[in-house]
C-alpha cells in the first residue's frame, strides 16, 4: 500500500474558535506518537496498553512535560477504524492556536500533514471502502440540499456498489463460461449460447440504462438548475432575481441598462434549487461597457439549463431580436409577461409569443409587485424538470460525471457485444467487449483506475478527511 510507512495527522474539525476540536492520527506510529505527547491525570504516558475504541482523559504536554490542553484521545486500532490503520483522535478545545499547537507537537514527535482527503483515500486504498463510496463521503460533506445528502447516504451505504458489482459478477461468469467452452469443447456447449448471452446483455444495458437515466436529474437535484433570466433593459429582470431571492440582491431601476455584470445567486424554491443568473438587457447599443453585459448575458444563457425570458407586457408587441430567438430555439425556456398589474395587453402579448416560438412554449403571466406568477413557474420547472414529482425517488441517482462517463462506456462495449452476436462473429469476440465492459465498470468501483484519477479525487476533498 501507498505511504503506509507514514503516519499523517490533520485537523478534522474547521479551523475556527469553536468548543472542541478533532486532531486525527493514522498510521503505523499513530499510538507510539499519541503517546509521548498525552499523560494521563497521574502523569502517565499510558496510552499504548489501553484497549481499542476507548476514550481517555488526559492531557497533551509538550517535550518539557509542560501542559498544551486537557484532553479527551480516542483509540481505534486496525483493522477496525476508518482507515483501517491505527488511527487516534484527539478531543481537544477547539481554539486555532491549541489545534495548532497540538499538530506541530505531532509533526515533531514523526507525523507528517496529511493532504487533503488521505484518510479516505487510505481507507480506499486499504480497501475499507470502494470508490463510489469514498466519493460519497465527499458528497454527504458538501451536501447542499436534502436530496444530495440522502442520495450520498444511499451511495455510501453501498447501493451503487451493490448495483455496478452484481453486473460485473454476471459478466465475469458470461467471459469465463465462453474461455471454457472454448478450451474444452467436450464439457461445455455453446450452441444456444448466442441467444442465452444476448438476452442476457440486454438486461445488463437496461439495468445500466436505468441509471445512466438518473444522471440528469440526479447531477440537476444536486447542483441546482443553471437558471438565466434574459430579456429586453426594463423589463424587469433583476427585479425577478430579487422576488425569487426575496431581498435586494441587484439594483432596480427604469433606467435601461442598469444591469451590465452578471449577478448570480442561489435560490431555493421548496425543493427546487436555482442558481440564478440575472443579466444585462440584450439591445444593440454603442455603450461599451454595456455592449460587454449584452455578450456576457449571451453566453451565459448558452450554457444555461433553463431560461426565463421576460417581456414587459406593456410594450406595444413583441419585437422579434434574433439572439433572444437563437437562444430559446435550443432550450427549456418559460417565458414570463411580466408588469401584469399595469398591462392590459397581456393576451395579445401571449398569442404573439405563440405565434413567434409556437404553441408549445410555457408562457406565464407574472407581477414583481405582488407574487403573481411565481407559483406557476414553480410548477411548470417542476413538470420540466422533474416529471412533475418534486420529491426524489427513494432510489439512487447518479451525480457524479466520472460515473456517468464509465456507464456509458460500458454501455458502448456492450452494445458492440450485441452486434457481435447479431453478425454470428464467434464467441471469442464478444470476450474483448465483455471485458472491456467489466473494466469500465470497474473504473466506477475503483478496481481499475490508475493512481493519477485517485490522486485527482482525493485533491478534491477537504483537510482532516
Ligand atoms: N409595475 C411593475 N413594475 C415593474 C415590474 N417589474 C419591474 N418593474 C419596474 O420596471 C423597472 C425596471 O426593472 P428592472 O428589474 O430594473 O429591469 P431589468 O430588466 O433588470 O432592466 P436592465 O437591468 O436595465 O436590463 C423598474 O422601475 C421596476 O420597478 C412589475 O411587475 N410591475
Ligand atoms: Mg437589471
Amino acid at each position: 500500500m501507498f505511504f503506509k510507512e507514514d503516519t499523517i495527522c490533520a485537523i478534522a474539525t474547521a479551523m475556527i474558535d469553536a468548543g472542541i476540536g478533532i486532531i486525527r492520527i493514522s498510521g503505523e506510529e499513530a499510538l507510539s506518537i499519541a503517546s509521548k505527547l498525552y499523560v494521563d491525570t497521574k502523569g502517565n504516558h499510558s496510552l499504548l496498553n489501553k484497549d481499542s475504541h476507548t476514550i481517555s482523559y488526559g492531557f497533551i504536554v509538550d517535550e518539557n512535560e509542560n501542559k498544551v490542553d486537557e484532553v479527551m484521545i480516542s483509540l481505534m486500532k486496525a483493522p477496525r477504524s476508518y482507515t483501517k490503520e491505527d488511527v487516534v483522535e484527539i478531543n481537544s478545545h477547539g481554539g486555532r492556536l491549541i489545534m495548532e499547537s497540538i499538530l506541530n507537537l505531532l509533526i515533531k514527535n514523526g507525523c507528517r500533514l496529511a493532504e487533503p482527503g488521505e484518510f479516505t483515500k487510505r481507507a480506499f486504498l486499504n480497501g475499507r471502502i470502494d470508490l463510489t463510496r469514498a466519493e460519497a463521503v465527499m458528497d454527504l460533506i458538501h451536501a447542499q440540499n436534502e436530496f444530495s445528502m440522502k442520495n450520498s447516504e444511499r451511495q455510501l451505504g453501498g447501493i451503487l456498489f451493490n448495483k455496478i458489482e452484481d453486473i460485473r459478477k454476471e459478466i465475469i461468469y458470461e467471459m469465463a463460461y465462453i474461455e471454457s467452452a472454448i478450451d474444452d469443447p467436450e464439457n461445455y456447449d455453446l450452441t444456444g449460447y448466442d441467444e442465452r448471452l444476448k438476452v442476457k446483455n440486454e438486461d445488463w444495458i437496461s439495468r445500466l440504462n436505468y441509471l445512466i437515466n438518473t444522471s440528469e436529474e440526479g447531477i440537476i437535484r444536486k447542483e441546482g438548475i443553471k437558471t438565466v433570466i434574459i430579456g429586453k433593459p426594463n423589463a424587469g429582470k433583476s427585479s425577478l432575481l430579487n422576488k425569487l431571492a426575496g431581498e435586494e440582491k441587484a439594483i432596480v431601476t427604469d433606467i435601461e441598462g442598469t444591469t451590465r455584470d452578471i449577478i448570480e445567486e442561489t435560490i431555493r424554491l421548496d425543493d427546487i434549487v436555482l442558481r440564478v443568473l440575472d443579466t444585462a438587457g440584450i439591445r444593440d447599443t454603442d455603450d461599451k461597457v454595456e455592449k460587454i453585459g449584452v455578450e456576457r448575458a449571451v453566453q451565459s444563457a448558452q450554457s444555461a439549463d433553463l431560461i426565463l425570458y421576460i417581456i414587459d407586457s406593456t410594450d406595444d408587441e413583441i419585437s422579434d431580436d434574433e439572439r433572444i430567438s437563437e437562444l430559446i430555439k435550443n432550450n427549456h425556456v418559460i417565458v414570463l409577461l411580466n408588469k401584469n398589474d399595469i398591462s392590459d395587453r397581456i393576451s395579445i402579448l401571449e398569442n404573439d409569443i405563440h405565434n413567434i416560438y409556437g404553441d408549445n412554449i410555457p408562457v406565464i403571466k407574472t407581477s414583481m409587485v405582488d407574487d403573481t406568477g411565481i407559483e406557476d413557474l414553480k410548477k411548470i420547472i417542476t413538470d420540466m424538470f422533474f416529471n412533475g414529482n418534486i420529491i426524489p425517488k427513494e432510489e439512487i441517482y447518479i451525480t457524479n460525471i466520472r460515473q456517468k462517463e464509465a456507464l456509458l462506456n460500458t454501455c458502448d462495449s456492450l452494445k458492440k457485444v450485441q452486434s457481435s452476436i447479431e453478425a454470428s462473429m464467434s464467441e471469442d469476440f464478444y470476450s474483448i467487449d465483455l471485458m472491456n465492459a467489466y473494466s469500465f465498470l470497474g473504473e466506477i468501483i475503483g478496481q481499475e483506475v490508475d493512481d493519477d484519477l485517485v490522486e485527482e479525487i482525493f485533491s478534491k476533498f477537504c483537510m482532516g478527511k
